[in-house]
């Protein structure tokens, strides 16, 4: 099982996403994510099931409230989603990682693999490339990224469902590339990982053999359990 975050601002596009992946659906009207909504997508490789686990959570102010490290436990990769046409939004993404670094890494220590999303493409996709403004260009965000550590950053849509699979292959490859480093890939992800590896990881977000959307709220209950359970756990 491979859990995965999705993080960012409120009304940046994360369920959208999330919903254009594992349904292959948008829906032009918002509706704030209550919590956490949880998903599961399974991508078949070969003889190999890769079970997604993607836990999208509520665009609450990283510096207000802070993400619920219960929430981080566990988790392998994240996305970092970015509205186009807001900059600050975009600039806020470095509040996001940090404070997913602060609850989870690997068993090395080493961060867990990050990409920054830059999604709502489709609504500057008609203009020119060096007509956009600085912070739409790819090299704008390239660099970003970079100086963030980021692993890329890429411009997606969940209405157009441009990038939108690509974003997630590239993540799980990254995943198993720094477990394969942290050594911990039996443990952390079940399978056969080191021939999907050897094999360039023919991952496509289309070739998901099955799905599941559920919504939740941590509840008093769970929340003690949790943190009863804590010690051993990955959230610092
Ligand atoms: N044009 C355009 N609109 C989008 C895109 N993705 C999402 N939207 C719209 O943006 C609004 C917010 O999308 P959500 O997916 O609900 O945003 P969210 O980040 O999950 O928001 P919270 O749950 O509040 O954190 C909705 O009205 C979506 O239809 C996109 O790629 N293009
Ligand atoms: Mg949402």
């Amino acid at each position: 099982m491979i859990k995965i975050l999705i993080i960012g601002q409120s009304y940046v596009g994360k369920t959208s996403i999330v919903n254009r992946f594992v349904q292959n659906k948008f829906d032009p009207n918002y509706k704030a994510t209550v919590a956490c909504d949880f998903s599961m997508k399974i991508l078949k490789i070969e003889e190999t099931e890769l079970r997604l686990q993607l836990w999208d959570l509520v665009g609450q102010d990283a510096r207000v409230g802070g993400i619920n490290k219960l929430f981080c436990r566990g988790a392998l990769g994240a996305l970092v989603v970015a509205d186009i046409s807001s900059r600050e939004s975009i600039e806020a993404t470095i509040e996001w990682k940090d404070q997913v670094d602060q609850h989870v890494a690997l068993k090395n220590g080493q961060p867990i693999p990050m990409i920054l999303v830059v999604n709502k493409f489709d609504l500057v996709e008609s203009i020119d490339e060096d007509q956009l403004e600085e912070h739409m260009r790819q090299d704008f965000l390239d660099e970003f990224a970079e100086q963030n550590n980021f692993v890329s950053a890429l411009r997606v849509s969940a209405k157009t469902s441009l990038n939108i699979n690509q974003c997630f292959s590239q993540l799980v490859r990254q995943i198993f590339v720094r477990e394969i480093q942290a050594s911990s890939i039996g443990a952390g992800l079940g399978g056969q990982p080191e021939s999907l590896y050897s094999q360039g990881f023919p991952l496509g977000g289309g070739q998901g053999a099955g799905s599941v959307k559920q919504s939740f709220a941590l509840d008093h209950q769970q929340t003690k359990r949790d943190k009863k359970k804590k010690k051993g756990g990955c959230c610092k």
